[in-house]
């Protein structure tokens, strides 16, 4: 190992010496031939991006048209989410649930450190310190990531705040939560991700992709966090966080959970419809993927984004869909399996302009043979190029929340939105929430599955008591948001989409807000409060009857079934499931027999 690397005489002594001692035991395991400490700084991203130009882990974009910004093409097999492989590793069983694959603590990790032994010869160890959250926001926590890619720490400067600072809280706090990743052999044979919440440790072995290799991401902000805030009283949800401003300069903050690649992004950036823009509406994007919040002194949940960047879907992002999106990534970007223009211009499906030569894969574009772009092909961007950006993101105590929205790819039955009477029967709302499956993980697409506030692949522990968590903040001294649930994906006869969505999706927003001060109507129904098509601010928008059935209309013989099928899935938790939740659910099943 090249001793030179290895700074520990600047941390020996200090409340950082369990950080000291547990690199040393990990490099005692992996056999690195360097120890790298991440300071975050320009000089080392400058180094390590030049490196990775160097021995092609990056190929240099188009300077002219994507200043400072960079192609990565992953290992073909190594491209989204591996949930079959993804462990939450509890002593007890029931712990972890059956939303999650378990191993007992001791059997995982023998396990994956049978992968790491000395798998880092001939590579880098960096140890990296993040903050997730403001890094002086008391709801914030702080991480360590070890791992051997360079790639991964350059993505990690972008996604959290990374480095000396980190460094700094965590000296001061003495606690963190421990990642070790490697990218191994990138063999899908020999691919784990493991969680051990009670340990606050995270081992992943085998993959570079971003929510298997960022381990601030997916394995701490969520499955990790979750843990943690149960045990301290908060949430961390996989929800955007948009601030709508209105004509007369009153801002709501409202988070929305939706499964992956279902448009958190795109409603996090939204720009409004024309009519709106001229009258002074505004939107501002907090965060786009992960919010943590809390009740404050009085009452109301508050809400930080603990990342710092986006790791957004490429594909379908345009002038059109997300013209915030796209203004955000023209320069200091990472984009990873995209194709390329002639002129060396990152290329997707959906960009709307150009035209590609080269696919993800390296290879002459033929359309017969693959698409340009892999669909789960990603940019990586510092939330701060955002035209939409919120300077709240830095606000260490968080935006108050007004409204809580679920929302899921659901192609029949479900309305555009509707309202939970209360609390409860908005905790049931995301505990049945089920969505179409995307290709951000492995597997088939399309698939409709349960996936209660789109959590299903990030909860780290037992959906059960996930669900009681969630209840108890009803606790009488709460002002708690008011709850809705959205559907942008309703398909018509011909299969057809019958919302406009992108920016119209805004009107939704101005009823819900309207909902929320009480002066906005609706309908009561067993499934919750209805908008009609008058309720709207609909002007403009040319909807057919077919559409305005289907997206204000309820379906009582179709909900249920669904309310029958949502009785079965709460079922499948047993004794733990909280019984306010099954009487929820019976209640409303009751009702729709009426
Ligand atoms: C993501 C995901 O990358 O949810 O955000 O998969
Ligand atoms: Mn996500």
């Amino acid at each position: 190992m090249n001793a030179s690397f290895i700074d520990m005489s600047a941390h020996a002594g200090s409340s950082l010496e369990s950080l000291n001692e547990w690199v040393a035991q990990v490099a005692a395991l992996t056999r690195p031939d360097a120890v790298h400490w991440c300071d975050g700084s320009d000089a080392e991203n400058d180094a390590l991006t030049a490196a990775m130009q160097a021995d092609g882990t990056l190929i240099k974009l188009n300077e002219e048209t994507h200043p400072g910004s960079w192609l990565h093409r992953s290992d073909p097999q190594d491209v989204a989410r591996v949930e079959h492989l993804t462990f939450v590793c509890t002593t007890e069983r029931d712990d972890a649930g059956p939303n999650n694959h378990w191993m007992a603590p001791a059997d995982a990790h023998a396990r994956i450190d049978a992968l790491f032994d000395g798998c880092m010869r001939g590579r880098t160890l960096y140890v990296i310190p993040y903050c997730m959250g403001p890094i002086d926001s008391p709801l914030s926590r702080c991480g360590v990531e070890i791992t051997d890619s360079p790639y991964v720490v350059a993505n990690m400067r972008i996604m959290t705040r990374m480095g000396a600072p980190a460094l700094a809280r965590i000296e001061r706090e003495g606690h963190f939560v421990k990642g070790l990743h490697s990218t191994g052999e990138l063999d899908p044979d020999r691919r784990f991700i493991m969680h051990f919440p009670e340990e606050l440790a995270i081992k992943s072995y085998g993959s570079g992709y971003g929510g298997n290799a960022l381990l601030g991401k997916k394995c701490h902000a969520l499955r990790i966090a979750s843990h943690q805030a149960r045990t301290e009283g908060w949430l961390a949800e996989h929800m955007l966080i948009l601030g709508l401003e209105n004509p007369q300069g009153e801002t709501h903050y409202i988070a929305a959970a939706f499964p992956s690649a279902c448009g958190k992004t795109n409603l996090a950036m939204l720009i409004p419809p024309e009519g709106y823009l001229k009258d002074g509406w505004k939107v501002t994007t907090v965060g786009d993927d992960i919010c943590w919040m809390r009740p404050g002194g009085d009452g109301r949940l508050y809400a930080i984004n603990p990342e710092a960047g986006f790791f957004g879907v490429a594909p379908g992002t345009s002038k059109k869909s997300n013209p915030n999106a796209l203004a955000s990534i023209q320069y200091n970007t990472i984009f990873t399996n995209v194709g390329l223009t002639a002129d060396n211009q990152p290329w997707w499906e959906g960009l709307g302009e150009g035209a590609p030569v080269t696919d993800w894969r390296g290879e002459p574009y033929n359309a017969a043979k693959r698409p340009a772009a892999h669909p789960n092909s990603r940019f990586t961007v510092s939330a701060r190029q955002c035209p939409s950006y919120s300077p709240e993101s830095e606000n260490p105590v968080g935006v108050p929340i007004s409204a809580i929205v679920f929302g899921g790819r659901r192609p029949s039955l479900v309305p555009l939105v509707f309202e939970a009477r209360d609390w409860t029967h908005g905790v049931l709302i995301g505990a049945a929430m089920g969505s179409e499956t995307t290709a951000a993980a492995t597997g088939a697409v399309g698939v409709m599955r349960r996936d209660p506030m789109a959590m299903k692949p990030f909860c780290g522990y037992n959906f059960a008591d996930y669900f009681s968590h969630w209840l108890d903040f009803d606790n009488g001294n709460n002002k708690l948001p008011k709850i809705f649930h959205v559907n942008w994906f309703r398909r018509g006869a011909e299969g057809d989409f019958l919302w406009p969505g992108f920016g119209e999706n805004l009107r939704v927003l101005e009823w819900m807000i309207g909902r929320v001060k009480g002066t906005a109507g609706a309908v009561e129904t067993p499934i919750g409060n209805l908008p009609t098509a008058s309720d709207l601010n609909l002007e403009g928008v040319a909807l057919s009857a077919e559409a305005v059935e289907k997206l204000f209309g309820f379906e009582r013989a179709g909900w249920q079934e669904e309310f029958a099928s949502i009785g079965e899935y709460l079922e499948e938790y047993g004794p733990r499931m909280p019984q306010a939740l099954k009487d929820e659910q019976r209640r409303i099943a009751a009702q729709l027999q009426d």
